[in-house]
């Protein structure tokens, strides 16, 4: 009897969303911007991940980032009448994402990295925070491959992704675009 080796999926997908103005302007502006900075943090996060001395150039070579284009959307949850948000959705996928070990130390390792993103652009989480308020960024790391993942800080698959129609356009929109090149 014959068996089926069906190659594990190793696509990351992350979410993206604001709803307030941030050092780079209007929550569309941010969100451009963020594609800049996100790409850079993905390609040294890679690079921290694999064992040889690769080039920043090289990892860019073999991997594909296919980002969504800006959605506007209705707010879900959170307090009443906050603002539109934009949201976008990036799928990073690609012979070098096929040779990273999933492991929960390096997916912890890139939510430290992306919190950082979300800090240098201004965003404050509070000891109150309000759940699901207006924000300046948000960067959700959705699911990576077939990893489960059940930490305080970080849940894969994220646990509320069926339920979010503003997840789920832009992911749909990722998968159905053409691998988009970089921005340098
Ligand atoms: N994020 C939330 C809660 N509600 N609604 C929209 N439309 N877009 C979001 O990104 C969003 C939300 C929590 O992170
Ligand atoms: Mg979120
Ligand atoms: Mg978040």
């Amino acid at each position: 009897m014959s068996t089926f080796v069906v190659q594990a999926p190793k696509t990351l997908a992350i979410g993206l969303g604001a709803n307030l103005p941030s050092k780079f302007g209007s929550p569309a502006s941010t969100l451009v911007a963020v594609r800049v900075l996100l790409e850079q943090t993905l390609y040294d996060w890679i690079g921290s991940t694999v064992k040889e001395n690769i080039t920043l150039e090289a990892i860019s070579e073999k991997v594909e980032m296919k980002w969504s284009p800006l959605f506007q959307t209705k707010p879900l949850g959170g307090p009443p009448s906050q603002p539109d948000f934009i949201n976008a959705v990036v799928l990073i996928s690609g012979p070098i994402m096929q040779s990273i070990s999933q492991s929960e130390k390096t997916i912890l390792d890139l939510l430290e990295r992306t919190r950082t993103i979300e800090k240098n652009l201004g965003r404050v989480r509070k000891n109150n925070y309000q759940r699901w308020g207006p924000r300046i960024i948000d960067i959700d790391l959705l699911s990576w491959g077939d990893l489960h993942v059940n930490k305080k800080t970080l849940i894969l698959p994220h646990p509320r992704l069926i339920e979010r129609a503003f997840v789920l356009a832009p992911l749909l929109a990722a998968l159905n675009n053409e691998i988009s090149q970089p921005i340098q």
